[in-house]
């Protein structure tokens, strides 16, 4: 089968950035490359128009006070199927039930609660592309084919 290098926007959010070291360690142990980094401030003003879809909602002054209380860590990740990968590897939203559903999950070690959950990971293709750009403009976002050479190792 054809290979793809797929990317996503991994966040190491305000609460978990004091573990920052640790969990870059696990994404590159869960066999991602790390492609680009950045810590950011973001301000109130970014921090809603990156969750511009949850505006509205009656948790959203509040995600966005959180996202804007301190310095995040974006990080462009990249593996085969990378954004399902990091989906799974973060587990669900709310970092207190992933606790008991999800012990292993990254949430439930490095969150606190459904606001709190330490990491933020796309959830589709079209979410990964818009969210790479969003930090990294200039980022090439399209999946790379593995070159014919790696089929040799499948
Ligand atoms: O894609 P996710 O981050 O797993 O979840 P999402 O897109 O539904 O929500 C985005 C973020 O908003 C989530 O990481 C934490 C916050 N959030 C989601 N649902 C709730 C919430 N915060 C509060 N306080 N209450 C919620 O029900």
């Amino acid at each position: 089968p054809q290979i793809f290098v797929e990317r996503t926007l991994a966040i190491i959010k305000p609460d978990a950035l004091g573990k920052a070291e640790e969990i870059e360690d696990i994404i590159l142990r869960s066999g991602f490359s790390i492609l680009q980094k950045r810590r950011v401030q973001l301000t109130p003003e970014q921090a809603s128009d990156f969750y511009a879809e949850h505006f509205g909602k009656l948790f959203f002054p509040s995600l966005v006070a959180y996202m804007s209380s301190g310095p995040v860590i974006t990080l462009v990740i990249a593996r085969d199927k990378a954004i399902s990968y990091w989906r799974e590897l973060i587990g669900p939203t709310n970092a207190l039930k992933a606790r008991e559903t999800h012990p292993d999950c990254l949430r439930a070690i490095y969150g606190t609660d459904d606001q709190r959950n330490g990491l933020h990971g796309s959830d589709s293709y079209s979410s990964a592309e818009r969210e790479i750009r969003f930090f990294f403009p200039d980022s090439i976002v399209e999946p790379i084919p593995v070159g014919e050479a790696a089929r040799d190792y499948l």
